[in-house]
Formats: structure tokens, C-alpha cells, sequence
């Protein structure tokens, strides 16, 4: 058989060539009903249309996050830290696509088990819309919309696979076929981007924060002079910029929440509810406080922390006015995106610097870190205390509430444990002596709003060193510290523990972050050159 022969013979292979077709139908079906609900979601919510999520692969991707096992989270955090929702988005995408083709096989042989797939798949994106916190029915017109174009695209595709084999035919359709599937493909994905770039009012939202001034305060935070420990190079910085600060939240689409339309309210067991707005909440004195934040889901020697300064009402004001029923030990804090922390009554009543923030580091909070308002409080992990986007506070007891992780497998309370990390040498690295013959070791040491009084190095199996310390501003952030070692040539093990201020050393004893927060002491190997 010559090679052209062989050549038209699988071109005109019946069978093969419509799979193929087929397959390429479900992409295209896939490819305009994503686009064309993508499009009209973002439209929706750039028109203010929207209550809840109108996007389906959003809403769908937020109802995962929320019914995400803990082990798949934890594991998730961990391999991907804050890439995690990139992650989860180019998942979705590659299931999506998968069931497309799966459709679209379908739709040869089994055309009515396709349709009702595509329907079910429909109505589970319908459903997880319809759950999202602030959802109206309106929210589903993209959905629909979205899923009546793939419809129609899929019967147009029956049409195509029922077209006569003649070998004259099958040019034409394969040609049909092909500019068909390019359109959709190209039309999906332009309606998606489009979509995507109109949603939300976050231009309007980026130009009130740029223009925001962040409130004068009384006492303005005395930065101490971080030389000559927090120069060394390498070391997280004292005070970390806005940009470069972590970011963790369940929220696939970062809430857009415009400052004139946000109010907090404070219900619950109090003797009156309160309410208030964005300019009621500026004209309160601020205070300003330098706090650590730290994610209870950070590994021993994670970069899952950061500190800044916060400028804020604090929270015990607020509660002050609406007075706090005896009984109460909780208040459960509620995000628009619907996250909840339960936070002990203590923490936000007993004088510690518990803030309603409204500025970071000087600046209008960025929309990632809980634009326009969050709370933020000493000594509490982030999932028992910091919500961002906050809009309620509900005054109640642990026996009657729990915030959103607590069901989820981390523990109702949610103290800071003490910890240290070592930012250089990095684990593997080779380094050289400097003149002096030394290499410093240098890091972090936290144990908010009890204090760090102490850190020590351990060189291999040696005896435990005592680190130089920066100044602790306050006992609510870290402190950096740095050993100047004397180094030998070779591979070396440098461990790291800390000190509280009342004298306990950190704990030695691994644990893993769920359910309260992770022990054990940080070390990185390294070799001097
Ligand atoms: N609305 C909302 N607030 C939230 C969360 C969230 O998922 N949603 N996560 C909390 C957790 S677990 C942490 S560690 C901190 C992180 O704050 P950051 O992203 O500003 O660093 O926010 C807290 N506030
Ligand atoms: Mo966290």
C-alpha cells in the first residue's frame, strides 16, 4: 500500500474521525458556556446586579474550599502556600475541560445520557451559586444563560455527526468542524477575559484607597531602629511592606467591598445593637499598633507571618456600646464572603490593642488583606480573630457558635505558640566566611504579647548559643536576631529555639499545625565554602 492510500484511508475512518469530532463538540460546548456566563457575571457584578457570586467557576471553587477536608487543605497550604488558589483554579479548569470531552464522546452514542451530564453539571453550578452568602436568584442568570448557549452549540454538533460519510462530505464538515470548534474556543476564552476584566468595581474601589489618608492618631507607633541585627542581609524584614505581606483567606474571588456602602454591626447577647458605618467608624480615635500576624497553618520554619502597623478603633469600644450580656464568652466575627471567627470576649475586652483596622503600614488596607475594615488582635492566630472584610459581630457563647474552622478540625481557641525561624543561612545553601571569618545566622523569634526575651543557636550537636537581639517594640510583634558564628569549613546544622519572657524555652516536641498550631525547632544545613 502506497503512502497516500494509507494516507486517505484513515482519513476517511468513520468511526475515529467522529470521535474526534464528537470530542471537539463538547470542548466547544465547554469553551461558550463558560465564556458567555463568565461575560455576563462579570457585567453583573460590575453593575452592582450581583448579591452573591454570579460567576459559576468561582461559586463552584469557593463551594469546594469550603467542604476542602482538612488534610487536602492543610496539604494544599503547604505544597503551594499562597499559590494555592491559582492552583485550584487551574484544577478546576483541567476538570472542566476533561468533562467537556467526556460530553462531547457522549454525545455519539449516547446523546441523552450528554444532555442530562451538561444539566447536571448545570445544576450543581447553579447550586453552589445559589449558596454563596448574599445570593438572589438573579445571580443564576449567568448560569442559565451561559448553559442555554452550550446547549444550543451541542445540538448544532448532533447536527454535524449526523451528516452522510461520503468522502466529499467529510471535507466540508472537517473543515465546518474545525472553524467551528477555533470560534468557540477563541469566543469562550475572549468572553471569559472580558469578563473577568470588568467584574467588580475594583477600579473604583483602587481609586478610594489610593486617595484614602490614613487617620491621625495620638500615639504613633515609635519604630526602633532595627540596625544592626535587621541588617543583616536576608532577614525578614521588621516591619514587612504591604506587598510583600502573606495572604491566606477561603476566598477565591477577593471580595470588592466599597467603603460608603459598609457598616458593621454588633447583635447578639448585648443590652443594645449598634451599627455603624465607614464615616462614623473614621471620626472614632484611632489608635495605632505594631501586631504580628500569624497563620496557625504555618509550618515550623514557614514564612506564614508578618508584621505591620495596624490603625484602628479598637474592638473593646465598640463592644463598650453595646454592652455585652454576662454569659457571653465569644464574639463571632462574619465577613461579606461569609468566613467566621470565634474570638474569647477576653482578647477584644482586656485592653490589648484588638483593632478594627482600617490602615496597614500607613496605607488604606490593600483589598487582599480585608479592605475596608478588619480586625486584628495580639496573640490570636488569624483564623480565631483577624477577619477581614468584617460587616458582624455577634456577641455569643462557644457553647452556641463556632467560627468557620472549628468544624473543620482546628481547635474552638487559638493562642500564638512561641517560635522561632531561621531566615540565612537558606537550607542547602553554600556560603562564604566574611572578613571577619564569621557567617551570621539570622532570623525571626515570636511569641506575641508575651514576649521574646531570648534566642539561642545550636551549631551541629554543640552547646546552645546565645543570639544578639533587635529591639522588641512591643511584646505583640517578633523580634530578629542574629549570631555572628565563628565558621569551620564543611557541612553544618544550625537549630534555633526561643525564650519567652518568662523564661520558658520553645518546645522542642514536633507537632503538626492542625488542630492548634505547629511545635518544634527550625534548622537548615548548610555548607561553608
Ligand atoms: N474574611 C476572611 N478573613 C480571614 C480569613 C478568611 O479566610 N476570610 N482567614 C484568616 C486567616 S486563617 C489568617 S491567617 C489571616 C491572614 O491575614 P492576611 O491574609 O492579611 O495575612 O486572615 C484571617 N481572616
Ligand atoms: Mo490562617
Amino acid at each position: 500500500m502506497s503512502a497516500t492510500r494509507q494516507a486517505e484511508e484513515e482519513t476517511v475512518t468513520p468511526s475515529a474521525a467522529r470521535s474526534w469530532v464528537a470530542v471537539l463538540g463538547g470542548i466547544a460546548a465547554g469553551a461558550v458556556t463558560i465564556g458567555v456566563a463568565e461575560l455576563l457575571a462579570g457585567l453583573m457584578e460590575r453593575f452592582g446586579w450581583s448579591g452573591g457570586i454570579p460567576s459559576p467557576v468561582i461559586a463552584v471553587g469557593e463551594a469546594f474550599i469550603d467542604r476542602t477536608p482538612p488534610w487536602l487543605k492543610d496539604f494544599a497550604v503547604n505544597k503551594f502556600g499562597t499559590n494555592d488558589k491559582a492552583v485550584l483554579l487551574a484544577g478546576i479548569g483541567l476538570v472542566l475541560f476533561l468533562l467537556s470531552c467526556v460530553i462531547g464522546l457522549l454525545l455519539r452514542r449516547l446523546p441523552v445520557v450528554a444532555l442530562v451530564g451538561f444539566v447536571v453539571l448545570l445544576a450543581v453550578a447553579m447550586a453552589a451559586v445559589l449558596t454563596r452568602p448574599g445570593a438572589r436568584p438573579a445571580d443564576l442568570v449567568p448560569t442559565l444563560v451561559g448553559g442555554l448557549a452550550g446547549l444550543w452549540v451541542l445540538h448544532r454538533w448532533r447536527g454535524l455527526l449526523s451528516v452522510g460519510a461520503g468522502r466529499r462530505e467529510m471535507t466540508t464538515e472537517r473543515r465546518q468542524v474545525l472553524t467551528w470548534t477555533v470560534l468557540s474556543v477563541i469566543g469562550g476564552g475572549l468572553a471569559l477575559a472580558a469578563g473577568r476584566a470588568v467584574s467588580g468595581s475594583a477600579r473604583a474601589i483602587q481609586a478610594a484607597r489610593e486617595t484614602f489618608v490614613a487617620p491621625r492618631v495620638q500615639r504613633p507607633v515609635q519604630v526602633p531602629p532595627v540596625a544592626p541585627v535587621g541588617d543583616v542581609p536576608g532577614i525578614t524584614p521588621y516591619i514587612v511592606p504591604n506587598g510583600q505581606f502573606y495572604r491566606i483567606d477561603t476566598a477565591l474571588q477577593v471580595p470588592q467591598v466599597e467603603a460608603s456602602g459598609w457598616s458593621l454591626k454588633v447583635t447578639g447577647m448585648v443590652d443594645h445593637e449598634v451599627e455603624i458605618d465607614w464615616k462614623t467608624l473614621l471620626s472614632k480615635p484611632m489608635q495605632q499598633a505594631m501586631i504580628t500576624l500569624m497563620c496557625v497553618s504555618n509550618e515550623v520554619g514557614g514564612s506564614l507571618n508578618g508584621n505591620a502597623i495596624w490603625t484602628g478603633w479598637p474592638v473593646r469600644e465598640l463592644l463598650k456600646l453595646a454592652g455585652p450580656k454576662p454569659g457571653a464568652d465569644m464574639v463571632l466575627s462574619t465577613s461579606v464572603d461569609g468566613f467566621t471567627a470565634g474570638t474569647p470576649i477576653g482578647a477584644l475586652t482586656d485592653g490589648r490593642n484588638a483593632l478594627l483596622a482600617v490602615a496597614m503600614n500607613g496605607k488604606a488596607l490593600p483589598v487582599d488583606h480585608g479592605y475596608p475594615v478588619r480586625m486584628v488582635v495580639p496573640g490570636l492566630y488569624g483564623y480565631v480573630s483577624a477577619t477581614k472584610w468584617i460587616t458582624h459581630l455577634k456577641v455569643t457563647t462557644y457553647a452556641k457558635d463556632q467560627g468557620y474552622w472549628t468544624p473543620r478540625g482546628w481547635s474552638a481557641m487559638g493562642p500564638v505558640k512561641i517560635s522561632s525561624r531561621i531566615d540565612v543561612p537558606h537550607d542547602g545553601r553554600s556560603v562564604a566566611p566574611g572578613t571577619d571569618g564569621t557567617v551570621p545566622i539570622a532570623g525571626v523569634a515570636w511569641d506575641q504579647h508575651t514576649g521574646v526575651s531570648g534566642v539561642q543557636v545550636r551549631i551541629d550537636n554543640g552547646p546552645w548559643q546565645s543570639a544578639q537581639l533587635g529591639e522588641q517594640a512591643t511584646v505583640d510583634a517578633w523580634r530578629q536576631w542574629v549570631l555572628h558564628w565563628p565558621a569551620t569549613k564543611g557541612r553544618h546544622t544550625a537549630t534555633v529555639r526561643a525564650v519567652d519572657a518568662k523564661g520558658h524555652v520553645q518546645i522542642s516536641a514536633e507537632a503538626a499545625p492542625a488542630p492548634n498550631g505547629s511545635t518544634g525547632l527550625h534548622s537548615v544545613t548548610f555548607t561553608v565554602a
